[in-house]
Order: structure tokens, then C-alpha cells, then sequence
């Protein structure tokens, strides 16, 4: 396969940005090889900068849900623009898109939108340490919530000890308030509000985890949160940014049943340009300046060509059966690969929500980060190489999932299915 113009671009890249991308995982540290310089897509397929095409399963890490370019999320876009892309005053748009939101999640009465999932989240903690007036907060390993200083936390040293740098540059002072636990693992949680009682503010969690692979909740594991949280007076905050609008309209909350007190958005809402979003009870979020004494801002916040793009999307994703269609796709997909592996020997689990499939080379259960991190990953990284020969391209990292979109169909899943067959020989 020829890469000699991915080769230049990153030489060139790497010059001028840091690792010659603007975000570390693009960069295939953890698969090896030369990083593709993408320079167009449609529908389920990209092309790259030496004209190679692939099916893609990385979608944009999650905003392309009804396929690149869709006409009317082009269209969209461009008529938006056309009238300006951005005036730092209050448009339509936004009371559009925030309508919208609130329709489909029950648990939303308000909602605020920002430019990342990492402004989502930072925001709604700082929301629910106002509204507690408690300083801590709790989250699981393998769980990623952006980047955030307060999140890049290890766990401490014992269970339920206070986080410790997970990255140069975060202060200890900055996590000092951060708990981190096991996924999956109510028995850590509970000696943890034991140990700190009235002091969390909130619990974040991804309601399915899909930064460590794709890692579903223990029936149990999320009524447990919400007992727990309401137990001890703790804010229950869902980080949607990956569930939200893609394993069904009203979320992984609406999914599993359980209703957290805060969520947080991002990707799908913004139809693939730069949007965040946080919401719930009009009690909690109307603490939020300018009505209430909470400070948060953004120069784009509620772009106008971002809300567009995010309204073309959801209405495309409000047509009659489209989560079915996506879920059929990702399951046959998922039940395709594990075959595929069985006979060739490979330990390999598999398994899929919505549009989301995880791939872990592990004979599973995968329960929680330990788990996910004893999951072969030189394998992973053969596999992957194996199926980027072949037009394949799937997520440059074990610790992350694969993103099927409305565009994705049985060719693409035969031809995807067909090229596993070859490289799970390969990597047997
Ligand atoms: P952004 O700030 O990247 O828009 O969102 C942060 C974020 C928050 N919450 C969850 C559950 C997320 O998955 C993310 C971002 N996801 C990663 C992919 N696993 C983004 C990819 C990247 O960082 O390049």
C-alpha cells in the first residue's frame, strides 16, 4: 500500500505540531506504522492523502454517526455559514438544538452547550461541586472524561485513597480531590462514601465504558450508582459524550434505565463540528451564570454552523428504525468477527451497543480497566495493520472502539468480515 504522502505530511507535521497531530491518538503510537493523512470520506469510506480507501470504524471517534459528508449535514453547514459563522450573541439555532436535546432525554430540563466533551464535563463538575458545596469527586479507571487536570487521575495507592497524577503537569494539589475505582466493583464504591461520606460531590461515570474498549455495566452496577449517590447526597453525572445519540435517542440513561442527575454531551450533537453540551433539572442548572452564581463561558459556544450541523444529524437520526438498523449492523458485525476468531484460534471477545463495537484479543469476561489492560494489544496492533493493508480502518488503539454509522451496510460488513478472516489468520 503506498504511504509515501502520509510519510511526507507527517514529516512535515512534525515540524510544526507537537507529534505532528493535534490529538496523541491519531498519531498510531500504539499500532505502529505511518499515520494516515485522511484527505476526504463519504458515507462509511475515507480516502487518504495517497488516494487509499478504507471502510472506516473510527468515524471521528464518535461524531459521524449517519455517514461523512451526508448531503444534508453539507447542506446544512453551508447555508448556515452563508449567513455568518459566528456572531457571540444568543441565535435561534441554539434554543433549536437545545430543544431537541431535552426532547429525547427525559432526565434534561436545561442544558448548556460548549465547544468539547471536555468543557461539557469540566463544567458539570464544577456545577455539582457548587450546588453540594463539596469538593471531591469519584470516577472509575479506564474511564475518560477528556482532559480536564481534576480527571487525568490514577487511582491512589489503596482503594479509595485520593487520586494521584496521571500526567506531568498536573499538580497533585489538582487531583488531591479526585477518587478513583475499579469499574464494576460496588463493593470498592460503597467503603469509598463509607470513607468520605458527605464529602463527593459527584460520581462520573461513562454509563457504558468505551474508552477502554468497549466495557458494559454489571446488572446492578448502575442502580447501584444512583442508591449509593442518593444515599449520600452525591450528584450522579452521565458523561454521554460517546453513548449519547448513539446507542439510542435517549441515551444510555434511557437504554438502562437509570437516571442520572447531570449528563454531558458531545460528538454526535455537533453532526461531526466542534459541540459540547451539559444538562439536567432546571434546579441544577440555573445555578449556571447568568442566572445563577456559577461562572462558565465560551467564545463558540452554540456555534451556528456547529448547531446546524447537529440538527441535520438529529433529524436524520429521528427517522423511524435507524437505532435497530445501527444495532442489527454493529451486532452482526460484532458476531462476525467472534466466528471469525474462534476458527482461527484467537482469544478474542467481542460485543456490541448501539453503534459501538468493542474488540478486545482477551477470551474475556473483560470487567473492568485490569482486565481490558491484560488484553493483547501487540496483537491488537497486528490485527490492525493486517486490516489497514486491506482497507480496514479501525481504531488506532486497543483502548478504544469501533464506530459503525448508518452508512455502514452488509457489503461493508461482508467486506470488513472478509479482510478479518485473512488477518486473524495472520495474527493466529
Ligand atoms: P472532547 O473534549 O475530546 O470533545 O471529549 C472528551 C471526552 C469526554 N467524555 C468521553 C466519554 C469521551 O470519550 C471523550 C473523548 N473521546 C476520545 C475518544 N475515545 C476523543 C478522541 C481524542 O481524544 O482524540
Amino acid at each position: 500500500m503506498r504511504t509515501a504522502r502520509s510519510k511526507r505530511l507527517m514529516k512535515r507535521a512534525r515540524a510544526v505540531i507537537p507529534g505532528g497531530v493535534n490529538s496523541p491518538v491519531r498519531a498510531f503510537g500504539s499500532v505502529g506504522g505511518t499515520a494516515r493523512f485522511i484527505s476526504q470520506a463519504s458515507g462509511a469510506r475515507i480516502e487518504d492523502a495517497d488516494g487509499n480507501r478504507y471502510i472506516d470504524y473510527v468515524s471521528s471517534w464518535g461524531p459521524i454517526i449517519v455517514g461523512h459528508a451526508h448531503p444534508l449535514v453539507v447542506e446544512a453547514v453551508r447555508s448556515a455559514a452563508a449567513r455568518g459563522t459566528t456572531f457571540g450573541a444568543p441565535t435561534e439555532a441554539e434554543v433549536e438544538l437545545a430543544e431537541r436535546v431535552i426532547e429525547c432525554v427525559p432526565s434534561l430540563e436545561m442544558v448548556r452547550m460548549v465547544s468539547s466533551g471536555t468543557e461539557a464535563v469540566m463544567s458539570a463538575l464544577r456545577l455539582a461541586r457548587a450546588v453540594t458545596g463539596r469538593d471531591h469527586i469519584l470516577k472509575f479507571e479506564g474511564c475518560y472524561h477528556g482532559h480536564s487536570g481534576e480527571l487525568l487521575a490514577a487511582a491512589g495507592s489503596g482503594v479509595a485513597t485520593l487520586g494521584i497524577p496521571g500526567t506531568a503537569g498536573v499538580p497533585s494539589s489538582t487531583v488531591a480531590h479526585t477518587i478513583v475505582l475499579p469499574f464494576n466493583d460496588l463493593p470498592a464504591l460503597e467503603s469509598a462514601f463509607v470513607e468520605h461520606a458527605d464529602e463527593i460531590a459527584a460520581l462520573i461515570v461513562e454509563p457504558a465504558a468505551a474508552n477502554m474498549g468497549l466495557v458494559l455495566p454489571e446488572p446492578g452496577f448502575l442502580p447501584g450508582l444512583r442508591e449509593l449517590c442518593d444515599t449520600y447526597g452525591t450528584l450522579l453525572i452521565f458523561d454521554e459524550v460517546i453513548t449519547g445519540f448513539r446507542v439510542g435517542r435517549g441515551g444510555a440513561q434511557e437504554y438502562y434505565g437509570v437516571t442520572p442527575d447531570l449528563t454531558t454531551f458531545g460528538k454526535v450533537i455537533g453532526g461531526g463540528m466542534p459541540v459540547g453540551a451539559y444538562g439536567g433539572r432546571r434546579e441544577l442548572m440555573s445555578r449556571m451564570a447568568p442566572s445563577g452564581d456559577v461562572f462558565q463561558a465560551g467564545t463558540l459556544s452554540g456555534n451556528p454552523v456547529a448547531m446546524a450541523a447537529g440538527l441535520a444529524t438529529l433529524d436524520l437520526l429521528a427517522e423511524p428504525g435507524v437505532y435497530a438498523r445501527l444495532s442489527a449492523t454493529s451486532a452482526s458485525l460484532a458476531e462476525g468477527l467472534q466466528k471469525l476468531a474462534v476458527e482461527a484460534g484467537v482469544a478474542f471477545t467481542t460485543l456490541s451497543l448501539g453503534g459501538i463495537v468493542g474488540l478486545f484479543f482477551h477470551a474475556g469476561p473483560v470487567r473492568n480497566f485490569a482486565d481490558a489492560e491484560a488484553a493483547d494489544s501487540r496483537r491488537y496492533a497486528a490485527f490492525f495493520q493486517a486490516m489497514l493493508e486491506q482497507g480496514i480502518y479501525l481504531a488506532p488503539s486497543a483502548f478504544e472502539v469501533a464506530f459503525v454509522t448508518t452508512a455502514h451496510g452488509s457489503s461493508e460488513v461482508d467486506e470488513t468480515l472478509e479482510a478479518a478472516r485473512r488477518a486473524f489468520r495472520k495474527v493466529s
